[in-house]
């Protein structure tokens, strides 16, 4: 029987792979674990819990309507920043504007992060699976002072480290730091992320495709063609069409895909002309993923990593998945 490897020795034991590291990067993602594993708790317990289901009342900049574990978990992640002192500064979905922490300790944090808290929280009501999406950055401005929107407003390949959490049949944590992609389940029993699955590579072609095909003609032509053309026939060698599979959780959908193969598209709309995914918190943490696990992930005509950021709450097309598909999906696009 091999060893069970926790995420804490995962994470101590990987450090070595950042010469110049002194922990704070340890203890951020060990605090991210943390907060997880709360959210978690939370997640699972929402149906029982009258103040945990539902919605929150009000609508959050994005104008969704904010359910109640939305808040809940962003206020658990914020906090755990907030008091970990390795972070100087956030930006989250559910919060119009980034927040730099005024306390001395966290002023000297050395990271800043973006985040969703709780990805596809339309499905809290319904029991389907659900997802936080994380991107850490270093912090451009002077340690010390306080954290700006320059240190929020980074390109993708600037990320030190991205991850989600998926809250599924079992609560996975999944992350890279630039050396490959990880993936540990939660072990309820013993309250550890264990590490199950190592070294997670995207096969380079699937067949299962993610898209919510009620949007098919109020998007561009080139989509439908190839989900007509390569998603839709029985291509040689094969004795059926791909798979439609669509969550409606971008988590859930991604990491099928990254262990599957496959691809996930939710491209630019009549109704969401600039797309519906947010660059900063959704598509660049896991475009770093994809990536990092030999996949792809373009705005359908440009790499998402490469995208130099305007706006906290930046939309973009998001085409993520195996190579091969999402460049046979580009290259039906006009
Ligand atoms: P639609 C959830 O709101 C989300 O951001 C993703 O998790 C999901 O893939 C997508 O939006 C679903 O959007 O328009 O198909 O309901």
């Amino acid at each position: 029987m091999s060893k069970v490897v926790t995420l804490h020795e995962f994470i101590m034991d990987r450090q070595a792979d950042f010469p110049y590291a002194t922990g704070e990067l340890s203890r951020l993602l060990s605090d991210i674990a943390i907060a997880s594993k709360i959210v978690s708790k939370d997640v699972r317990r929402a149906g029982l819990l009258e103040n945990f289901l539902g919605a929150q009342g009000n609508t959050n900049v994005q104008g969704e309507e904010q359910q109640k574990l939305d808040v809940i978990a962003d206020r658990q992640f914020i906090n755990m920043f907030r008091t970990g002192g390795e972070v100087c500064g956030i930006a989250s979905e559910e919060n119009d504007d980034y927040m730099a922490f005024d306390n001395e300790t966290s002023k000297k944090g050395k990271y800043v992060v973006l985040f969703d808290p709780l990805d596809g929280s339309s499905n809290i009501d319904v029991n389907v699976s659900i997802g936080t999406i994380f991107s850490i950055y270093r912090r451009k401005s002077e340690a010390g002072t306080l954290a700006n929107l320059d240190d929020m407003l980074q390109k993708g390949t600037d990320q030190v480290a991205a991850g989600y959490v998926l809250y599924g049949s079992s609560t996975m944590l999944v992350y890279t730091t630039g050396k490959g992609v990880n993936g540990f389940t939660l072990d309820p029993y013993i309250g550890e992320f264990c590490l199950s699955h190592p070294n997670m590579q995207m096969p380079e072609s699937g067949r299962i495709y993610a898209m919510n095909e009620g949007n098919i003609n109020i998007c561009e032509e080139g989509i439908k063609e190839y989900i007509q053309t390569y998603c839709q026939q029985t291509l040689e060698g094969h004795n059926r069409p791909y798979s439609g599979r669509y969550i409606g959780s971008l988590v859930a959908d991604f990491h099928r895909n990254l262990i599957k193969g496959g691809i996930y598209i939710y491209p630019d709309t009549i109704t969401d002309p600039e797309g519906k995914l947010r660059l900063l918190y959704e598509c660049n943490p896991l475009a770093f993923i994809a990536e990092q696990a030999g996949g792809l992930a373009t705005t359908g005509r440009k790499r998402v990593m490469e995208i130099e950021p305007e706006r906290l709450h930046q939309r973009i097309p998001f085409f993520v998945g195996s190579k091969k598909m999402v460049e046979e999906a580009m290259s039906c696009l006009k």
